[in-house]
């Protein structure tokens, strides 16, 4: 049976503000601040197991290979010999942000009955770039049965974030739905990381019935605020799309389209004058899990920082009280992700899909939870600090801790890629 499953990556104990991404304004004020790999890790566990409770079936992702030493030998340098910048950008842990790991489209959107994945290849920020091959060989690897298709990204320079700017609208997860891509030109002085090209491509790969597909536009204003992936204006479950008012360019023929291809939708649109793109974009309102709740209820998962922020939190309690599509809100906490740029739509892949035809080392029960958790105890670093990074012991200790994860997941294999 197709259920949909929220593949977390888990934080990596390599874990850094580096503040490498230019447009995304949380990682970048908090460039040079201290880390904790170990805490943030643990917070990552604790909003699975959340997820748990809800009845909500769960996946991980582990942490890719850190710093990435085949990516800096493409650079013919070494870590101990690589510039400062390079260093850095060859350290993060960047890969927990699971949503920008790959497209999905499920079995009943794609002419061929397969489940399609797309790895993204993330061009745009040279620290996500080196990325993909670790993401393929991990998805190959969990979705290796032949009812899944998993394929390479598209090649640059057209830029693809995968599932950060992807949207599915269905009457149920295992029910034909209307794929909803969306790409950006460029905000402000900031760029735009999805490219229509990139999208189409993706599209293609999936075998999307071209008339169940629509491309639509980020705003300008939208990406000049902060939002560097349509994720942080914007989420979709089942026929229920929450976005901002100013998350789309040309938004009325947007929603004229959804509502043409599936008259049922719900659109909750936050209007700009109970919320500011400003507020929406600082408190992650929208990089919200929106799932259904084994009790059938649709549930948003909001960051700490949504209950913070006035204007958020009384939208949020008004929606409630107004009988709208979005029952109920519950409230995790990811801050050590969030001073990155990442809230909790950002940790998760969704894949709709029969939980039986996944790799069980990468499904997790509250018991497995509770092993990962011994092992990031036992070595995640407690504490990064900026000027730590080239630090020749650090490196080993990052190193080790991986490996003691892979080995207690019996994914040993996954070592060296
Ligand atoms: O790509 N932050 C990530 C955050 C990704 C959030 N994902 C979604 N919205 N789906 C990014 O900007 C910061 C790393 C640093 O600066 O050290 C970073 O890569």
């Amino acid at each position: 049976m197709i259920r949909e499953i929220n593949f977390d990556g888990i934080v990596g104990p390599s874990h850094n503000y580096a503040g490498l991404s230019p447009g995304n304004l949380a990682a970048t004020r908090n460039a040079g601040a201290t880390a904790h790999p170990r805490a943030a890790a643990l917070q990552g566990i604790a909003k699975m197991r959340a997820n748990l409770a809800l009845g909500l079936t769960q996946g991980i992702l582990l942490p890719h290979p850190r710093p990435d030493h085949r990516w800096l030998t493409t650079l013919h340098t070494d870590y101990a010999n690589a510039a400062v910048h390079l260093k850095a950008r060859a350290f993060s842990a960047s890969s927990m942000w699971a949503a920008n790991a790959a497209t999905v489209s499920p079995a009943p959107d794609t002419a061929d009955g397969r489940c399609h994945m797309t790895v993204a290849n993330l061009v745009t920020m040279p620290h996500r770039s080196h990325e993909w091959p670790a993401t393929l060989a991990q998805l190959r690897l969990a979705f290796a049965d032949d009812h899944f298709a998993v394929h390479a990204p598209v090649p640059a320079p057209f830029g693809d974030e995968g599932a950060a700017n992807h949207m599915r609208l269905c009457a149920g997860h295992g029910t034909p739905g209307v794929e909803v891509f969306v790409y950006g030109e460029r905000g402000g002085p900031f760029p735009a990381r999805q490219h229509r090209e990139a999208s189409e491509a993706v599209a293609r790969a999936h075998r999307l019935d071209p008339a169940r597909v629509l491309f639509v536009e980020q705003s300008a204003e939208a990406i000049a605020a902060g939002a560097f992936h349509n994720d942080v204006v914007a989420v979709a479950n089942e026929r229920t799309l929450f976005a901002h008012e100013q998350a789309f360019s040309g938004r009325d023929a947007f929603y004229a389209d959804l509502r043409r291809l599936m008259p049922e939708v719900e659109i909750v649109e936050v209007p700009a004058d109970r919320v500011s793109l400003a507020d929406a974009i600082q408190s992650y309102l929208f990089n919200a899990q929106l799932v259904t709740a084994g009790s059938g209820e649709q549930t948003l998962i909001v960051p700490a920082e949504a209950r913070e922020n006035a204007a958020v939190w009384g939208w949020l309690q008004d929606h409630l009280a107004s009988n709208g599509p979005i029952r109920a809100v519950e409230v995790v906490d990811v801050r050590e992700s969030m001073a990155n740029g990442g809230g909790p739509a950002c940790l998760r892949l969704r894949i709709a899909c029969d939980p039986a035809l996944v790799d069980l080392r990468f499904l997790v029960d509250e018991t497995k939870l509770d092993r990962i958790a011994t092992v990031i105890e036992a070595h995640w670093p407690e504490a990064i600090h900026a000027e730590a990074i080239g630090d020749p012991a650090l490196v080993r200790h990052v190193s080790e801790a991986r490996c003691a994860l892979l080995e207690s997941l019996d994914l040993v294999g996954l070592i060296d890629t």
